[in-house]
């Protein structure tokens, strides 16, 4: 059996009412493991450098194991950059290279980081025009339902690349589901945690990753997924908020 658990943590009340998006994680455990991943969780959203949640709402939800499917994890590269600045035009010339127009990718970019404040979930934007396509608001499109499928390996693996920590192992499982989706072009994120400034692009090409993708200390981060103008945006929405994805490493 596998479950599904979703945390979400806002200050100032539950989202829902106008709080202030904290943290957020999504993983598949085993029955075994959900007391150790509640704890976790907890843990995350009561010590986190955006502030300390005063609204915590924790879902638990069975899974249909023979509905899960495995994806392989991207390839990953790091591509240096000097500050930000070099890191956002770095940006546009892997989108472009990943099949978003270029006027498309600078409206994303400049949607991203003249946000208020961070969303909750994901814009969704036409890598054709750039632009907004959902109509999910404030809120975003919130991809869930998506873990490790070994969660040891994929540390290992990362450690041979000299990449450790969470923020990393988890946007590499969130980008590997988002690049599978149908009618998925490419993904750009940077974080909402004020001191991690690496951001990534992604696409089923591989992830990118740039060390500067926005100022430290900065609290507003967001992702963006862009897809092709003429896909079907409730299939898409429900394989990304409903498809169980297990990400697998190695041969
Ligand atoms: N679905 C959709 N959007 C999400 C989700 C989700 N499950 N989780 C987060 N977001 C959006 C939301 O707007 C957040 O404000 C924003 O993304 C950033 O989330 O070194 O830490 O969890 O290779 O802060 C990327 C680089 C780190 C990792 C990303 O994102 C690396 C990160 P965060
Ligand atoms: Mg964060």
């Amino acid at each position: 059996m596998l479950y599904s658990v979703r945390m979400r943590a806002a200050k100032g009340g539950d989202h829902k009412l106008g709080g202030r998006h904290i943290s957020g994680t999504e993983r598949l455990v085993m029955p075994a493991d959900l007391a150790a991943v509640f704890a976790d969780m907890l843990e995350r959203a009561l010590n986190h450098s955006r502030g300390r949640a005063d609204f915590i709402q924790v879902t638990v939800e069975e899974i249909d194991r023979a509905a899960v499917q495995t994806i392989r994890l991207l390839p990953i590269t790091t591509i240096d950059v000097a500050d930000v600045a070099a890191g956002r035009r770095e940006a546009v010339e892997i989108l472009v290279s990943f099949g978003v127009n270029r006027q498309a990718a600078i409206k994303g970019i400049e949607s991203l980081s003249s946000l208020q404040d961070s969303m909750r979930g994901a814009m969704i934007i036409s890598a054709d025009t750039g632009e907004r396509l959902d109509e999910a608001g404030d809120r975003g499109v919130r991809v869930s339902r998506m873990d490790a499928a070994d969660h040891e390996a994929l540390t290992e693996e990362l450690e041979h690349l000299a990449l450790c920590g969470a923020h990393v192992r988890e946007a590499l499982v969130l980008a590997t589901k988002v690049a599978a989706a149908p009618g998925m072009v490419a993904e750009l994120c940077w974080s909402d945690d004020p001191e991690y400034t690496t951001g990534y692009i992604a696409s089923k090409q591989g992830y990118r990753r740039l060390p500067h993708l926005k100022e430290y200390g900065n609290f507003v981060g967001g992702r963006i997924f862009f897809v092709d103008q003429a896909c079907d945006l409730t299939v898409l929405a429900d394989y990304l908020e409903r498809q169980p994805v297990l990400v697998a490493t190695g041969g």
